[in-house]
């Protein structure tokens, strides 16, 4: 490993802690919208400015991924964050109260750590490789919901991707037929957490950032979930994909029923 990950991990998350704050105290007074229905405001780009200077003094060597910048010139065989600095921006810019920012550490092709933190709830989700899943200091872990009608599933609309809105509804539907019922949040991290904290029984969305799911992905496979795409593989770091994340019973039934 590139890094002390335990003595980074904690100073990492104590970055993200403070940046939660500069959430809460911060007003949004510009939004730009990257392309229809996809927006970035003055918020995110302070998220992201802080955490990037911060997270370069804890670790130099390692390389920054952001949502809010050009990334093509990451190299994925180098340790890498993964920064979405407000997942959920769009609930932040109507005042909904229900964004988090999410942070992965990337080494050798996977995810080694994660953190997602809600501001608002004081909620934050932490997870190492082989050391669980982890809710403000508390173990968790994914439900025990072995069958479809007694599950809980939250999706995606995929804004950003119109072009894919009939595919998300028509999953919906299917979804809304064999499950107890479903939600829509508009904050995929927390979507994760939760079902990483048993809350929820699974997450699926056509098309989302690894900035999105990568540190969401880990803290559901630490408390005993799975996170893939919708074929069952590990999800990519380089570029976005399909998301289904579950308490692991529910996993096939749902690639089954969406298939
Ligand atoms: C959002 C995700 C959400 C998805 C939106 C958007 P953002 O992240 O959390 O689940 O449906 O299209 O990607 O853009 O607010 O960081």
């Amino acid at each position: 490993m590139t890094i002390q990950l335990g003595a980074v991990a904690h100073q990492a998350v104590e970055a993200v802690r403070e940046a939660g704050e500069i959430i809460l105290s911060s007003g949004v007074h510009r939004v730009r919208a990257k392309s229809a229905s996809d927006f970035v405001t003055d918020v995110d780009m302070s998220v992201q400015s802080f955490l990037k200077r911060r997270l370069a003094a804890i670790a130099p060597q390692v390389q920054f991924m952001g949502e809010e910048q050009d990334n093509s010139g990451i190299d994925p065989d180098r340790p890498f964050w993964i920064l979405d600095p407000v997942d959920g921006t769009t609930n932040l810019i109507h005042g909904l109260r229900h964004s988090a920012v999410s942070l992965a550490y990337a080494e050798g092709g996977r995810v080694r750590f994660g953190v997602v933190y809600d501001p608002f709830k004081g909620e934050c989700y932490t997870a190492g490789e082989g050391r669980g899943a982890w809710l403000n200091g508390v173990l968790i872990s994914v439900s025990r919901a072995a069958t479809l009608d007694a599950a809980l599933v939250a999706t995606g609309t995929v804004p950003g991707f119109k072009e894919l809105g009939d595919a998300a509804f028509r999953q919906m539907r299917l979804l809304y037929d064999a499950c107890q019922d479903l939600r829509r949040s508009g904050c995929a991290s927390l979507d994760l957490c939760h079902v990483a904290a048993g809350r929820l029984d699974a997450y699926t969305e056509p098309m989302l950032q690894p900035w999105d799911y990568a540190a969401g992905a880990i803290i559901v496979s630490e408390a005993g979930g799975m996170a893939t795409t919708m074929a069952g593989e590990p999800l990519p770091l380089t570029h976005g994909s399909a998301i289904l994340a579950s308490n692991s019973l529910l996993h096939a039934q749902i690639t089954g029923l969406l298939a």
